[in-house]
């Protein structure tokens, strides 16, 4: 995009900001206009880019963060200045934190009064402030280095672990100008931006021949083997191997849930009795209780329960981060399985299968539990409760598996994650490694902007209400989004009272009996109050099949809930009753 000007053809730094992204195969923004960057959103959408404007920036950094997640190329996030950078920043550390690729692109005041803090507008050392909570950060003064900036900015955020990278633009360099011939030059297109990283030899032979070695094994697949989009590789390794496998939150779906081979139901059997555990693009953090304790059969909390790891990870850092690893698979997930593979098929019908005891064990396990899930989830209380709810839901997900689910909240996530079956990869968003609230309709506006797929968002009512002004912008762009707030009358449960007797409630309750579908109806979408599952079915068939903005209002048993879901122990107690 030029601007003419008397004889000579011109750029701006919003035209090389806009070219370089395109250039780069990034279509997308999402973010929200104000000083400096308004005119370049619109600048933006004349030059054939979609700019998705957000009510707040957090929930646009979200978005930008989960379609680097879904598509490898870094989502990109466009704020204003200070408070416009802060909110985004929440959403550029939780992207970091769990190595999604994206890309803050914030304005910033004039830096020399910045610098010398004689109180600009909007004054502040962003790029300072971003450093420290991000992969890289950039600033970018002269228009010529734009084309640099954003091809350093795309490797940084996609190559090796990816994560989200800060890119700083003064307001200034937008509206410097230079010949367009040498702008288009200084752009730069983006060469194997995320190259593959094959593994060593000899640190694949490790792993194979403890791997041989194995009576109990099993393999963990987490976010990163969803990321890798190396789907056919790693459904060939674990059907080969007949390995059994459990999916972190994520992960579940890069082989179908209902696969006879998911040791899902049979979590708290398979973590202490592995003996040999092959970790794929997940980490022993404090989701796997950090590879050691009661979870994993060790005697007390921080022992270990003699399990040996291997793990395939992109960081070469990530090994012994908790635990031992014995064979450390440094590589791309691809590359690493395919690697793994290779020697496997050359071992022939030599290569040893997991003993029968320890596949038996598991069926026995897994078998007892689903038939204790199917037994509860038959059951039809009223009012619902979380488990018939979800039952409907496990059911549209059934039927549509291609949707995109989005989840979050305390027992609203929990229950959801063990209750609903997934069947494809890369169908399931939620709050990640920080457990962190507020994803939802960020993630779900994305969603259905990168895939075109309906979105159903599973959300807790408090977990709702971090985001929940983004129902107007699910409006305004009209997209496929099915909103079900689990509503049970506040944080965890609505049941808390004020031991005073004073005039507050409880810090965990909400307003009773809220009707959050009327949020929906305000602008222009569909509203349902559901109170019983055969409610909750026909509105999400519905909005599944209408494709239009809707949010049920699903009424749940206030007393439904637990303190912090499945990790209460999280959550300490005050001695003081
Ligand atoms: C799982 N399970 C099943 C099935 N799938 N039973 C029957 N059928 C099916 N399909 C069983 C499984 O064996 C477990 O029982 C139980 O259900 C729970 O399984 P889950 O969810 O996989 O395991 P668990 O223990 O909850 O996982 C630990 C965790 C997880 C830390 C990975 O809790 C997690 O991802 N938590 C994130 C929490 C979070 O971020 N919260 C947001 C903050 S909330 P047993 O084997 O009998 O144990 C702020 O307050
Ligand atoms: P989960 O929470 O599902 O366990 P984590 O986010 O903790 O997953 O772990 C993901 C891991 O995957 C990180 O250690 C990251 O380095 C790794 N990873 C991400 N992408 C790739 C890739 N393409 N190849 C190899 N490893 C990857």
């Amino acid at each position: 995009m030029t601007t003419e000007t008397q004889a000579q053809a011109l750029s701006d730094g919003a035209d090389l900001l806009i070219d370089a992204l395109k250039l780069n195969g990034i279509t997308n923004f999402y973010g929200l206009p104000g000083i400096p960057i308004t005119d370049l959103t619109r600048r933006a959408q004349a030059a054939g880019m979609r700019m998705i404007s957000f009510r707040h920036e957090q929930n646009a950094g979200n978005a930008a963060a989960i379609a680097g997640f879904l598509t490898q190329k870094p989502g990109i996030c466009l704020t204003v200045s200070a408070p416009g950078f802060l909110n985004g920043l929440t959403a550029l550390a939780n992207a970091t934190t769990n190595c999604f690729p994206m890309i803050l692109v914030s304005g910033s005041s004039e830096r020399e009064v910045v610098d010398l803090q004689q109180g600009d507008y909007e004054e502040m050392d962003q790029l300072a402030i971003a450093k420290p909570l991000c992969k890289a950060a950039f600033r970018v003064l002269h228009a010529e280095d734009i084309g640099v900036g954003v091809a350093r900015a795309i490797r940084a955020a996609v190559s090796g672990r990816p994560g989200g990278v800060y890119l700083d633009l003064p307001a200034k360099v937008f509206a410097q100008t230079m010949d367009a011939e040498t702008g288009r030059k200084s752009l730069i297109k983006v060469v194997d931006p995320a190259p593959r990283q094959i593994p060593a030899p000899d640190a694949v032979q490790r792993a194979l021949q403890l791997l041989a070695g194995a009576k109990r094994p099993l393999i963990i697949l987490g976010k990163g083997a969803a990321y890798a989009q190396a789907d056919t590789e790693i459904r060939t390794l674990i059907e080969k191997t007949k390995i059994p496998y459990l999916p972190m939150s994520m992960a579940k779906g890069l082989l179908p849930d209902t696969h006879e081979q998911s040791a899902a139901a049979a979590r708290s059997y398979v973590l202490p009795e592995a003996d040999v555990v092959v970790m794929i693009g997940a980490r022993l953090n404090w989701l796997l209780s950090h590879g050691k304790g009661k979870t994993w059969g060790g005697k007390d909390a921080k022992a270990w329960g003699g399990q040996k790891f291997i793990q395939i990870d992109i960081s070469p850092q990530e090994a012994d981060s908790n635990v031992p690893i014995d064979a450390p698979v440094v590589g791309d997930i691809g590359s690493c399985v395919s690697a793994l593979l290779n020697g496997i098929s050359a071992a022939g019908s030599g290569w040893p299968q997991p003993s029968a005891d320890w596949l038996g064990a598991i069926a026995d396990r897994k078998s007892k539990n689903i038939a204790k899930m199917a037994e509860t989830l038959a059951k039809n209380p009223v009012p619902m409760n979380f488990h018939s709810a979800l039952n409907v839901v496990r059911d549209i997900i059934k039927a549509n598996p291609d949707a995109m689910l989005v989840n979050e909240g305390a027992n609203a996530l929990d229950f959801t994650r063990s209750i609903v079956d997934m069947y494809k990869p890369r169908k399931r968003i939620d709050v990640g490694t920080w457990g962190v609230m507020g994803i939802g309709m960020g993630f779900a506006v994305a969603a259905a902007v990168e895939t075109g797929l309906p979105v159903i968002a599973v959300e807790g009512d408090s977990a709702f209400g971090f985001s929940g002004m983004e129902v107007e912008t699910i409006c305004r762009y009209n997209l496929p989004v099915c909103i079900v707030v689990f509503n049970n009358n506040g944080v965890y449960k609505g049941t808390d009272v004020n031991p005073t007797g004073g005039p507050d409630v409880a810090p965990t309750v909400f307003v009773k009996g809220a009707r959050y579908d009327k949020l929906m109806e305000a602008f222009g979408g569909v509203g349902v109050h559901a109170t019983t599952p055969a409610e909750l079915r026909k509105a999400m068939e519905e909005a599944v099949r209408s494709r239009k903005p809707t949010l049920i209002n699903a009424v749940i048993d206030e007393t439904a809930g637990t303190e912090s879901g499945r990790i209460t122990s999280l959550n300490p107690k005050s001695a003081k009753k």
